[in-house]
């Protein structure tokens, strides 16, 4: 397994919709874990293929908060086939995003359809924290990030940072 590079916004990578995956071979599912070992390394709870620079419609989650509640969900090409009626709205962050949190409005629950680590069709209700989350990766695979759901103000303000912060890493090395 390795930890790869988490890319930050604006990175153009991130605002590209990925392509769906024929089957899930060696080769995606040497992909997925690898994005798990960098989504616990990194720490997150979820974490997209396109964060990493791989342009694929590949996901993992895991909401567990301690090692002993690990519960790792692999997910090639999931789809949200149905949605509540009732919103929640959860306080969001992103690993490509990093620093800024904000008040994101999506529905409470949420029935998804993917493929799973072993290329077999699987279908999932989720609620709570898992709901925001894969509404969070699958708008990764279709280039949308949270600050996408905020106003433009909002947005451009916290992109400002991130360019600013950035340059200043830069500029001490
Ligand atoms: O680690 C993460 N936490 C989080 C919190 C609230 C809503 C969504 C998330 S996902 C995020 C990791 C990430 O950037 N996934 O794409
Ligand atoms: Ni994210």
């Amino acid at each position: 397994m390795a930890i790869l590079p988490i890319l930050t916004a604006p990175d153009p990578r991130l605002k590209a919709k990925a392509a769906r995956v024929e089957a899930v071979d060696d080769e995606v599912r040497r992909l997925m874990d690898d994005m798990l070992e960098t989504m616990y390394a990194a720490p997150g709870i979820g974490l997209a293929a396109p964060q990493v620079g791989v342009g694929k419609r590949v996901v993992v989650i895991d909401t567990g908060k301690t090692e002993a509640e690990r519960n790792p969900l692999r997910m090639a090409n999931p789809e949200i086939i149905a949605v509540s009626d009732e919103d929640n709205t959860y306080e969001e962050g992103c690993l490509s995003v990093p620093e800024h949190y904000a008040s994101v409005v999506r529905p409470k629950t949420v029935r998804v359809r993917f493929l799973d680590h072993q290329n077999e069709i699987r279908e999932l209700d989720l609620d709570g924290i898992l709901a925001t989350v894969v509404q969070h990766e699958v708008d990764h695979l279709d280039g949308v990030l949270f600050i996408d759901h905020l106003s433009s103000l909002r947005r451009n303000m916290i992109l400002r940072k991130l360019v600013k912060s950035r340059k200043e890493a830069v500029a001490v090395r």
